[in-house]
């Protein structure tokens, strides 16, 4: 595995010869990298428009004959891919040539097997297939144009911004799914084909066996995550989370680097320094003034390609942070998601029912909010992954029956037990405390719109305002973060 994936992002159109003269240029995506040309025709399809590139290999398309394949992103299960393939020697070529031999073997039934963080989009002769993995966690949007008298084609990209502007609205792959699409018919309706959904079963094991299960699958997760064995860097804040990550990634590694972001409202270096002194990490403490961590909302909208504003809260200082990560690309690990499915967001909920059921409504309604794309690095030039929402550890996680999640009137307790004799006790102990919330940043936009003369009990909605505005500028507009207005977070978007 090469340090950032061969292909980041892409926005493409692919159908007939002739469809190049309509297929309008595409705008710019957020994620930064090497760029690269696609430029395809054959076999009556043609493919045009741009990728951009982590690890510049030959071209980002791959394929033969009437087979074309565009990988962004990477897969975590190779060795087991290759197994099914009957050859492991496999895992070592491209996932885009792995994936190409899983498509000759299985057709659309391999990307049911696929573990990965990706977005794809094949043609095999007039069918067109765009898949997106178990968790969208790389985000494919796809707009099929039909002409009256023509044959249609179809505009796909990883950003929606970059499908924006057209007349032909597009729509987002829904996670563990893909749509296929036959380009030989006129009027083409893509047709669902579902890879993957969340457990709504939950599994009974043993407290010690769920405990060793949780340990065994995250450290494949961040095992499979590590790259070609250079220490990576976790965005650590000192919880259980993250530090978990960091100490299976120094396992395996010897060594990781690690970063916390504070603010002058807030911090937590406190609780990290804990981890790293114990694990012994290449740590960087960035203390980011919290007025212009208000700037960067305007760049996290422009990569989440979100208006929820309690999800920005979350996303904003990871932004900041990717923001002031200078020098060379970076494969970073982070902690994000673990929260989901042990419920770590609903801290204090003791009823069982309820932990679960808010489980179950979270598993339902993440698709959409973009927490984990690769854009919010990629702005940056990083690629970040996410052992948690890996989908091995994910199932488990999300499946293992609430009373290993809450015990003994500690949260998250299956996580904490796994960790131990790895961590610091204190850190083992630490009671949850969100992002937003360590950071300040909940508070620093509340205060903003506060100054800017906003009542107490409209804060909430002046914070929809503001993104919602954002959004339609940066995302639908097309306008660049740089060209925003600079009171980001005092709601001088209407
Ligand atoms: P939280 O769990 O606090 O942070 C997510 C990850 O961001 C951490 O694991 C860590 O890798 C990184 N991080 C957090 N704080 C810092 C810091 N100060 N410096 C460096 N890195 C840091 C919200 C939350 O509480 O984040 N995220 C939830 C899920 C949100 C709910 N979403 C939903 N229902 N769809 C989570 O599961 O991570
Ligand atoms: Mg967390």
């Amino acid at each position: 595995m090469t340090p950032l994936p061969a292909v980041l992002g892409f926005a493409v159109s692919v159908g007939a010869d002739d469809h190049r003269l309509s297929a309008e240029p595409a705008r710019r995506l957020a994620v930064r990298g090497g760029s690269a040309t696609v430029d395809h025709a054959g076999h009556g399809l043609s493919w045009t428009g741009t990728a951009v590139t982590g690890t510049p290999r030959d071209p980002a398309l791959s394929g033969q004959d009437g087979r074309r394949l565009l990988l962004a992103g990477e897969l975590y299960n190779r060795e087991e891919l290759a197994l099914a393939l009957g050859d492991p020697a496999l895992v070592t070529v491209p996932d885009s040539h792995l994936l190409l031999r899983l498509w000759e073997r299985y057709g659309g039934a391999a990307l049911r097997l696929l573990n990965g963080r990706y977005a794809l989009l094949l043609t095999d002769g007039d069918r067109l297939v765009a898949a997106t993995d178990h968790a969208a966690s790389l985000p494919l949007h796809l707009a099929v144009v039909r002409h009256p008298g023509g044959r249609p084609f179809v505009r796909a990209a990883t950003e929606a911004k970059a499908l924006a502007g057209t007349d032909t609205p597009a729509r987002r792959v829904p996670a563990g799914s893909a749509l296929i699409v036959d380009l030989a018919d006129p009027d083409p309706r893509p047709v669902p084909l579902a890879t993957w959904t969340p457990p709504v079963s939950r599994r009974i094991l043993p407290p010690h066996a769920a405990v060793a299960a949780v340990r065994e699958q995250l450290d494949r997760a961040v095992r499979a995550r590590l790259g070609d064995g250079t220490p990576p860097t976790v965005v650590l804040s000192g919880g259980i989370d993250s530090s978990a990550v960091t100490a299976l990634a120094v396992a395996h590694c010897g060594t990781a680097r690690t970063i916390t972001l504070g603010t002058d409202l807030r911090d937590e270096f406190e609780a990290a320094r804990l981890v790293v002194d114990h694990l012994g990490t290449e740590h960087e403490e960035i203390t980011v003034d919290s007025a212009s961590l208000l700037r960067d909302l305007a760049w996290t909208v422009w990569a989440a390609e979100i208006t929820d504003p309690d999800v920005l809260e979350y996303l904003l200082p990871l932004v900041s942070l990717y923001r002031r990560l200078p020098g060379a690309p970076r494969r970073i690990l982070t902690g994000y998601g673990a929260d989901i499915p042990l419920g770590g967001m609903h801290r204090d909920t003791a009823a069982l029912e309820t932990l679960d059921q808010v489980l179950a409504a979270d598993m339902a309604t993440f698709d959409g909010l973009n927490e984990l794309a690769p854009a919010l690095s990629g702005v940056a030039g990083h690629w970040t992954t996410h052992p948690y929402w890996d989908r091995e550890v994910l199932d488990l996680l999300v499946s293992l029956e609430p009373g290993v999640k809450r015990r003994d009137g500690t949260d998250k307790w299956v996580l904490r037990r796994a960790m131990a004799g790895t961590l610091p006790e204190r850190t083992l102990g630490r009671r949850k405390l969100g992002i937003h919330e360590g950071s300040g940043t909940t508070s620093a936009w509340s205060r903003a719109l506060r100054d800017a003369g906003v009542p107490e009990d409209r804060i909430h909605q002046a914070k929809a305002a503001e993104a919602a505005a954002l959004y339609r500028r940066l995302v639908v507009e097309g306008a660049h973060p740089d060209d925003t207005d600079q009171d980001t977070g005092t709601g001088e978007h209407r």
